[in-house]
């Protein structure tokens, strides 16, 4: 096996965002751009003699020319073994369950998420360690410094390996392997696990409907083994389960707005199915939805802490929980009840990691869709819809009973994030400069009917490793516990994707059953007032509304 090494020029721009690097594909199809970024990677690592990479990504275009590269760069920069899912394919979730299960030294996990497919659409690329986790910001600070300054990288000259077919490929006598798995099995034996399977397989076979949508990303195989193949759902209570490398034309995000075929079917009026979930391009986000009811991801994460002990894997509790930043705070008021603690992170899940194998929390979550637990370390689509199910089939309850007891009991955090999207990064500055502009002024301010008690940027010092984060969002903090977060997106790839987070308490059951928009009414108007964003922008309206 011989090793070529090849000279290259540095790129300035790979600084990996919230989750890895995130760039179009025409980007990343500059010569030695990936490979570049791959050599960062490696060169950033201590690689042990043995060492075993995992490796696979969301199935996205360029995924399998990816992995045929990273393949032969593990070989020549050391790696004895590479785990490889079968098509070049694992979600995000089983990745992190396959770096745990098999002891990987670590794992490169290729995909853009919830961002746009297609040779026209975005590619991404990450490094997870060997707790499953993404690599934190020591790793990626790191990786970025060794991207400016490289000047070659090295790579194995062997033939293209054949990723479809399970088994293994030796090469050079043994000294490199390639195992190609089917990780479908693993995960689905890691869920059954976790959950109560024959209660869910019960609510299955009682008449409850479920309609799950892989909104044509990763999840379909893993879907149709769980749900279909273990728990005995319909064939057709899936939709879009056949994964294609552009997603179907559309955006893998599971949302109101592009999670739209589901939504109709589940906001049918009586005919609606009970229960309706979606995940995205890589598997481990969730939307959960009821019979003509939506499931804020922060309310969800409220609920599955309040309820865990109704699932197998938590009977004995949990031991804290962790939310986001920007993600409400419904899930406090549940940590508080139960007396265990609550950590507020800057979001990305890579904050989540420390706490976690620390022991110092069990679940965790972020309003943008993500929700797990310490089974991984990653977040988890399938096992969020998977606990709901367990929940359900508990409690004999629908989805908005369940939501309407919590209120009742813990008081409503009402939420909502709007997102405004692509907007030239120039435009997109001068809106938090300004905001930043009036730190000193706005304390104490009256805007309607709140007054602002503080304000400042958020920052987060990692209590198990002592790190600190700065500059995480700013956070505009109302006395009566109100709040408005305004934050850039760091996993967008064309101009600014300016991100405000609305969130008011409502401790009243009268006005439970409100609309969000509607009940938030006066604090987007603040808001919009605190950033002048459509005087700065040209915007008028929100891209995305959560
Ligand atoms: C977004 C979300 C964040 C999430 C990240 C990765 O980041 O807000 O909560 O962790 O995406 O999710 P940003 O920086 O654009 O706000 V995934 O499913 O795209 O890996
Ligand atoms: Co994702």
């Amino acid at each position: 096996m011989q090793t070529i090494t090849t000279k290259t020029q540095a790129f300035t721009d790979q600084k990996p965002g919230t989750s890895g690097l995130r760039k179009k594909v025409k980007v990343f199809q500059q010569p030695g751009y990936l490979e570049n970024f791959v050599q960062s990677i490696f060169d950033t690592l201590d690689v042990p003699s043995g060492a075993t990479l995992a490796l696979g990504g969301d199935g996205r275009y360029y995924n399998r020319h990816a992995i045929q590269t990273i393949i032969k760069m593990a070989a020549a920069n050391g790696f004895a073994r590479v785990v490889v899912g079968q098509a070049g394919i694992l979600s995000t979730p089983a990745s992190s369950h396959i770096i745990r299960k098999y002891q990987t030294f670590g794992g490169v996990v290729l995909s853009a998420s919830h961002n746009q497919g297609g040779m026209n659409g975005d590619f991404g690329i990450k490094y997870n360690i060997s707790n499953g986790g993404p690599a934190p910001e020591k790793i990626t600070d790191t990786i970025f410094e060794k991207s400016k300054i490289i000047t070659e990288y090295k790579i194995a000259d062997i033939p293209e390996v054949d990723v479809d077919a399970l088994g293994e490929i030796v090469f050079d006598g043994g000294k490199f392997t390639v195992e190609v798995i089917d990780a479908v099995q693993d995960y689905a034996d890691l869920m059954q696990e976790l959950f109560d399977f024959s209660a869910i397989k019960k609510l299955l076979a009682s008449g409850f409907k479920m309609q799950f949508d892989a909104m044509h990303a990763v999840t379909g195989p893993y879907a149709q083994e769980i749900f279909v193949n273990r728990l005995g759902a319909s064939a057709n209570s899936l939709m879009n389960c056949v994964p294609s490398e552009d997603f179907g034309g559309g955006h893998p995000d599971p949302n109101l707005t592009y999670a739209e075929d589901l939504v109709k079917l589940l906001f049918a009026g009586e005919k609606s199915p009970d229960f309706g979930a979606a995940s995205d391009g890589d598997g481990d986000r969730n939307m959960i939805l009821g019979k003509n009811f939506f499931v804020t991801p922060s309310d969800s994460l409220a609920v599955l802490a309040a309820n865990a002990t109704l699932v197998p894997a938590y009977k004995n509790g949990i031991a804290g929980v962790a939310r986001s930043m920007p993600t409400s705070g419904a899930a406090d008021r549940v940590a508080a009840k139960l007396n265990i603690p609550c950590y507020e992170t800057p979001t990305g899940w890579k904050f989540f990691g420390n706490l976690m194998d620390a022991g110092k929390v069990t679940l965790c979550g972020e309003e943008s869709f993500g929700t797990s637990s310490s089974h991984v370390r990653e977040k988890d689509g399938l096992w969020a819809v998977l606990f709901w199910l367990n929940i359900i089939a508990a409690k004999q309850m629908s989805v908005e009973a369940i939501l309407m007891a919590h209120w009742a009991e813990f008081g409503r955090n009402v939420y909502s994030r709007h997102d405004y999207e692509a907007i030239p990064t120039e435009a997109a500055n001068s809106v938090i400069a300004h905001i930043k502009g009036q730190f000193s002024s706005l304390p104490n301010q009256k805007l309607g009917s709140y007054t602002v008690k503080t304000c400042d940027d958020f920052s987060y010092h990692d209590s198990i490793d002592g790190s600190i984060s700065n500059n995480q969002g700013i956070r505009i903090l109302f006395t009566d516990g109100s709040r408005i977060v305004f934050r850039l997106s760091g996993t967008g790839t064309e101009g600014a994707t300016i991100r405000i987070y609305l969130e008011a308490y409502d401790p009243d059951t009268k006005n439970h059953h409100l609309d969000a928009q509607v009940a938030l009414a006066e604090m987007i108007k603040i808001a919009l007032q605190i950033s002048q964003l459509v005087e700065k922008t040209g915007r008028v309206a929100p891209t995305v509304i959560t």
